[in-house]
């Protein structure tokens, strides 16, 4: 089969991978079709974390399973060869005979990291990976992110005015980026695993971190409280919805509010690796100015998305300069939106979708 036939096919599996996005964290999305003599039979994909992989789905999706049989198998991930929730999907390419296995890019959890394509090829079956792999891991980078840097995907949000402002010099940030980019972050906080803000951005705010304004999940919310200042009447402290706050003071536990120390001797780090040890796979920050400058400044950051308004302050509080790759610009009502990526770590994918 032709080359362009492989990436045909594998895009497709890279479509339905990409229906598990804020569903299956913090397991990769995955798709995966079955083809056989030019037809697709079966297809896939991870729904829901803790339910089927995607090759159960393909697998159980065709009417007549013996079908399957020399099918070639599109996977967007190599086939788990572990007991997980679930039996190993090479295992059960395996027993369907599926005569060949296409896959996007190996997995790094090194549960699998390899072992699903020796397992395959060991049963007598054709698999190699690498077709369009650079498009599946960069659908999956947040996972691959806790698997190969052992430290959530960090991006940030932020809103500055066309001068270059980010809040009013009483470090009022309101009112900056219209309707529309507002409700988009809320569809954001649907994506990621959890959503993060530092005390002064907490206290003058008051924010709730929800996101009420689009239909999905809540990310887990977090704060930075390191002395312990902040009051326990904020939003973010109602118990609506599971909270991790960061101190150097006592630790404790409360419904949904939970109370971490840290060391402090570098508490950025001692933060990432709590966090990954949680297996939270995506931060999203969405201020203040100095948590951003601060991790700007020491390389801890993979995403920034930046909305410019027309609007004009004059003065304030100057919006944090960044140097990243713009992937990605578009309008948003009445702002223009960059997408940039830290340059140390990314390339410009090729889709360019975020
Ligand atoms: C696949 N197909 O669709 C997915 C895979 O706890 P479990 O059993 O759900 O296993 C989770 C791990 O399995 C996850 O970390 C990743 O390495 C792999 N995910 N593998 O063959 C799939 N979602
Ligand atoms: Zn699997």
């Amino acid at each position: 089969m032709s080359n362009s036939q492989d990436q045909y096919y594998m895009q497709r599996a890279l479509d339905l991978a990409r229906n598990g996005f804020g569903s299956v964290s913090p397991n990769p999305m995955v798709g995966c079709v079955l083809v056989k003599e030019g037809q697709i039979i079966g297809e896939g994909w991870h729904k829901q974390y803790g339910g089927p992989h995607a090759e159960v789905n393909a697998v159980d999706s065709v009417e007549d399973p013996t079908q399957i049989e020399g099918c070639t198998a599109y996977v967007s991930l190599e086939p788990c060869s572990h007991h997980g929730k679930t039996p190993p999907c090479a295992d059960l390419l395996i027993r369907h005979k599926v005569g060949r296995v296409v896959i996007c890019h190996v997995d790094t959890n090194p549960l699998v990291g390899g072992k699903g394509i020796e397992k395959l090829v060991a049963a007598g079956i054709k698999a190699e990976a690498g077709v369009l792999a650079e498009e599946g891991r960069w659908i999956n980078r947040r996972f691959l992110s806790h698997m190969e840097r052992k430290r959530p995907y960090i991006l940030f949000k932020w809103a500055q005015t066309s001068d270059g402002f980010i809040a009013r010099s009483n470090y009022d940030s309101r009112w900056i980026s219209g309707a529309l980019s507002r409700k988009l972050v809320h569809k954001w906080r649907t994506e990621e695993d959890s959503i993060l803000v530092g005390r002064h951005t907490a206290q003058q705010d008051n924010p709730q971190l929800t996101a009420r304004n689009w239909p999905g999940k809540n990310p887990l919310r977090i704060v930075i409280d390191r002395h312990g200042r902040l009051p326990e009447t904020l939003h973010l402290f109602d118990g609506s919805v599971p909270t991790l706050k960061y101190t150097l003071g006592p630790s404790r536990s409360e419904h949904n509010l939970e109370t971490i120390t840290l060391p402090g001797e570098d508490f950025w780090q001692e933060m990432l690796a709590d966090l990954h040890e949680r297996k939270v796979q995506s931060i999203f920050i969405e201020g203040g100015t100095t948590i951003i400058a601060d991790l700007l400044r020491r390389g801890l950051w993979d995403e920034a998305r930046v909305f410019t308004a027309p609007t004009r302050f004059g003065e304030g509080i100057a919006a944090p300069a960044v140097k990243g790759l713009t992937y990605r610009q578009e309008q948003v009502g009445d702002d223009r939106l960059d997408y940039l990526l830290n340059p140390d770590h990314y390339t410009i994918p090729d889709n360019r979708i975020p």
